[in-house]
């Protein structure tokens, strides 16, 4: 039987190229998002291997109905990239618009639980050899101003992963977090309300990890011998460099 993986956020960066790399070598995709433009474009690219289904994040009604719609022949789930997800603003507390906070709560942590808790009757069809990649960050361990609300989201991500892992013990499923630092999609432009310029220069003069680089880690991830599981997976460009805390100056305090 064919092996099927469920990606969330497959209309654009990380998950398209996920959808494309496992489509491209035997699996058969279920591509979710909320763009079904895209959705479509990916199918006509990969027909009758990529199914597409509409599915917001936000809203969990949207979630169980797209479980629902998934068509037999793409049953069992055998791996689930829980992928999709945003960051919205860049300032600092407490210059902050907390709708965007609830935003990135319910997209990033409420949205992967209720796909997880939909979707697991399916993967435990497949259990030993199933997995489930839930997209983390480096920020939710290296904290940067402006990153407050982003980076505890994926530092949830991170604990519920290794909880989930501990929860589903005998199951024989898999459970990794996979927390990638400075990588090109179209991430800055949503965190930024659509400035694709910003995009643009935030990647003009340095070599971030590209989508396709995320996807290779991935195929690998899901793709080991069924003993074995990735707990962490933490990638970063090489241009992109870990440091020691910043001290500030006693001329730095406001009083
Ligand atoms: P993109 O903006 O290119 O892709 C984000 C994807 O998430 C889109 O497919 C989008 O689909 C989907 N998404 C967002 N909100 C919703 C929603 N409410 N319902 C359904 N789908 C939604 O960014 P990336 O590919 O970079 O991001 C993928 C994941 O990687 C995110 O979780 C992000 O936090 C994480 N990440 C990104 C890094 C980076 O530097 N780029 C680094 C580390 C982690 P649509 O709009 O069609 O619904
Ligand atoms: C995205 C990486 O460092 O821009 O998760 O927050 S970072």
């Amino acid at each position: 039987m064919q092996p099927v993986i469920f990606i969330t956020g497959a209309t654009s960066g990380f998950g398209q190229a996920t959808a494309r790399k496992f489509a491209s070598n035997g699996w058969k995709v279920i591509a979710t998002g909320r763009r079904v433009d895209r959705l479509n474009a990916l199918e006509d690219e990969f027909p009758g291997i990529v199914h597409g289904i509409t599915m917001d994040l936000t809203d969990a009604a949207s979630i169980d109905a797209a479980v629902a719609a998934i068509p037999e022949g793409f049953k069992p789930v055998t791996c689930l990239f829980n992928n999709g997800g945003l960051a919205l603003g860049t300032q600092p507390i407490p210059d902050v618009d907390t709708g965007q906070w609830r935003t990135m709560v319910e997209t990033n942590v409420m949205g992967l639980l209720h796909t997880t808790l939909a979707l697991l009757p399916l993967i435990k069809q497949v259990g030993k050899g199933a997995s489930i990649i839930n997209t983390g960050s480096i920020a939710q361990r290296f904290a940067y101003a402006g990153g407050n609300v982003y980076g505890a989201t994926k530092a949830f991500v991170h604990q519920f992963s290794m909880n989930l892992r501990t929860d589903l013990a005998g199951t024989g499923i898999r459970i990794t977090s996979l927390e990638p630092g400075h990588a090109k999609s179209e991430f800055t432009a949503v965190r930024t309300g659509g400035d694709f310029d910003a995009n643009e220069k935030m990647y003009a003069d340095n070599d971030p990890l590209m989508p396709e680089d995320i996807a290779e880690a991935v195929w690998w991830v899901a793709t080991l011998p069924d003993h074995v599981n990735i707990n962490v997976m933490e990638i970063m460009p090489v241009c992109q460099v870990p440091s020691r805390p910043v001290i500030l100056k006693r001329d730095d305090f406001e009083n």
